[in-house]
């Protein structure tokens, strides 16, 4: 489904008098204002190919229709995405979930919606009907040789697909782990796995960057073996300069400080990308932002500090992803929120006053520390994110205007009430 820029232009206009009044402080008396929108509009949060459907649990699936049934319609949605927000300009491929059988005419598809290819995602946590054998026991640390050599083709493959589509990434995350003790030996698990990763690592091209995933649990509950930043840095730091710890913000035990994992890993140079979601138990893959908005912030704060001090491009030096589930929301609803709620932390941790923070830390005054990062958290910057789509072409409120033209109701007729996307 194509939305018109005569559309996204009506949409502004009935929108725009009261956006300019909203806008206007801004740019009457805050400086960083035009940097600020500026980095805005350059910012892309890449979609993944498999949360374009809805999400399940163990306990079921309730989807809510219209569901994309093959890549170019999640392809076409990410476009939809994109053209009413201008800030989701790229997609993620998980395979085998979505094998471009024509890669040259997906890429023509996707380039007509100005999207480009991001990551691209191996599944070495399922078996697939066409394979011989089984990742039960897990994959690249699997006793059995020829298990660890599937997972290992398997990858390379992916990586085929990847360079087909112009991607740049490879993101592995692996499910193996045990789920009793005494079930696994940890150290030749390790070992098993860095050498299958060191298989997978020297077929990547020359530009590529493979991103390590971790995650402390599940599916495997008593011990995952990439289960830490620490494991996957570990990993990332014997494969070589283009390995990378990936985070998402999913991954970790509870009440980890995830900002601290990524200020460390930002100075050692082994942070390659995210996956945003929000949690309050697990890896609840819920909307960006929807439970610990306070967090977010504080992670954009060391991305945003981290990347500076090492003279990174925020938009295009790390892997901006989603990763999340939508059980019960529309899933390209849920998705225009967790952009808009990673785009306003971004923009406020581009407002800290760091010259101010750095001295409070340096008097050891604790308070005003506090108040100069609360009070860029504090700050509605969603005037500056308003700015930063319209500039691009984008609508106002790409909610509101999703919801006016009913796409939903457009897409369930065009491909009916019962389809159902591939992912999980
Ligand atoms: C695993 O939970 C994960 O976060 C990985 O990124 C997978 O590729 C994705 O979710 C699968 O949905
Ligand atoms: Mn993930």
């Amino acid at each position: 489904m194509n939305l018109t820029t005569d559309t996204i232009a009506s949409h502004n206009a009935d929108r725009v008098a009261r956006h300019r009044q909203l806008l206007a402080p801004w740019t009457d008396s805050v400086e960083q204002t035009e940097t600020i929108i500026e980095k805005l509009v350059a910012f892309q949060i890449a979609i993944p190919s498999w949360a374009l459907g809805t999400g399940g649990t163990r306990f079921g699936r309730f989807p809510g229709g219209g569901e994309p049934r093959n890549l170019e319609e999640k392809i076409s949605d990410v476009g939809l995405l994109h053209a009413l927000n201008r800030a989701s300009g790229a997609i993620s491929l998980h395979i085998p979930w979505d094998i471009p059988q024509d890669p040259k005419a997906i890429r023509q598809l996707a380039d007509s919606y100005g999207l480009a290819f991001d990551a691209v995602n191996s599944n070495t946590f399922q078996d697939q009907p066409d394979q011989q054998e089984s990742y039960k026991f897990g994959s690249l640390q699997h006793v059995d040789r020829a298990v660890r050599q599937q997972a290992i083709d398997h990858n390379i493959d992916v990586i085929r697909h990847g360079v087909d589509l112009g991607s740049k990434s490879l993101t592995v995350w692996l499910s193996d782990g045990s789920s009793f003790p005494g079930q696994l030996n940890f150290r030749k698990a390790f070992e098993r796995t860095l050498g299958g990763l060191q298989d997978i690592y020297a077929a990547l091209p020359d530009d590529w960057k493979m991103f390590v995933e971790y995650k402390a649990f599940e599916p495997n509950f008593y011990s995952t073996t990439v289960g830490d930043w620490g494991s996957s840095y570990l990993y990332a730091s014997k494969l070589g300069p283009k390995a990378y710890t990936l985070v998402d913000l999913g991954h970790h035990l509870p009440n980890a400080n995830i900002e601290q994992i990524v200020a460390i890993l930002l100075m050692e140079g082994k942070l390659g990308g995210f996956h945003f979601n929000d949690s309050k138990y697990g890896d609840d893959d819920l909307t960006a932002g929807s439970i610990k908005p306070y967090q977010l912030f504080l992670i954009f704060n060391e991305l945003v500090g981290g990347m500076d001090a090492r003279g990174m491009n925020h938009a295009t030096d790390l892997g901006w992803m989603i990763d999340a589930s939508h059980n019960v929301k529309d899933p390209l609803e849920d998705l225009l929120q967790s952009v808009e709620a990673i785009q306003l932390a971004y923009a406020q941790a581009l407002l800290v006053d760091r010259d101010a923070l750095e001295a409070a830390r340096d008097a050891n005054d604790v308070v005003q520390a506090q108040e100069l990062l609360q009070d860029a958290f504090r700050t509605d910057v969603r005037p500056l994110a308003a700015e930063a789509r319209r500039r691009a072409g984008g609508a106002l409120h790409p909610l509101a205007l999703y919801r006016n033209l009913n796409i939903r109701d457009q897409l369930i007729q065009e491909r009916g009430a019962k389809s159902i996307a591939t992912g999980l």
